[in-house]
């Protein structure tokens, strides 16, 4: 396949954010009077801000109201913030600054396509913007994975046609998201969650530019 430009998610694929999200998740459902599980928390994977805060509260059986929904919503991702603030470099998964290096060495367009309003944040604590040509995150997009709008306008951003790009991400919305926009996909994480990936690996150890060749 003739690739163009890679289209990466950012938690869950470059980044393991996914635990400082559980960590302010858990302090919201403690103050509101239940427990939140980290097995609760992989619903909320790849999910936007305001529908994590509703299935939190679907999971504890509280009611609010919108006033003070995003009252709850500010101050989960106050203390979220505060954590991210604090990320490093080291942080970054095993294997991503290598990819990103050969993909930059090959003219291969990049760009992020994540769902989260502090993708620039985080990018920034990473020290990886140098690696990406455009950057679609949670403030630039009006409908959520599987809707493929994030990727469709990632790839027009780096002026790529949707059939020469690859989509890498660790949530079956963001796969379907992928699919639906007419792109390839690989899956980061366990086939089963990610059936309909073309490919499937569990991270970027090992991966490489012509692992693509079997898509
Ligand atoms: P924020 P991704 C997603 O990132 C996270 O997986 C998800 O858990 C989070 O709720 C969402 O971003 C919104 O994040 O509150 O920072 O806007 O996987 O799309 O990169
Ligand atoms: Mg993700």
């Amino acid at each position: 396949m003739d690739i163009k430009a890679c289209l990466f998610d950012l938690d869950g694929v470059i980044v393991d954010t996914a635990k400082y999200h559980f960590i302010a998740w858990a302090a919201l459902a403690n103050e509101l009077g239940f427990e939140f599980t980290e097995e609760h928390n992989e619903r909320l994977k790849g999910v936007s801000r305001m529908t994590s805060l509703h299935i939190l509260l679907e999971i504890g059986g509280v009611e609010l109201s919108e006033e003070k929904k995003i009252e709850m919503a500010d101050e989960k991702n106050t203390l979220y913030v505060s954590y991210i603030e604090k990320m490093t470099p080291d942080e970054i998964l095993p294997g991503v600054v290598n990819f990103l290096k050969e993909l930059r060495e090959n003219g291969i367009k990049t760009a992020i396509g994540s769902a989260s309003k502090n993708a620039p944040l985080i990018l920034d604590r990473l020290e990886l913007n140098q690696y990406f040509d455009a950057i679609i995150d949670g403030n630039k997009v009006s409908k959520a994975k599987p809707d493929p709008e994030v990727f469709l306008k990632g790839a027009e951003a780096v002026g790529i046609a949707p059939q020469y790009c690859v989509v890498f991400e660790d949530a079956a919305a963001g796969v379907e998201a992928a699919i639906k926009g007419g792109m390839k996909c690989v899956g980061i994480g366990l086939p089963a969650n990610l059936s309909q990936a073309q490919l499937v690996v569990p991270g970027f150890e090992n991966f490489a530019l012509t692992s693509l060749d079997q898509l």
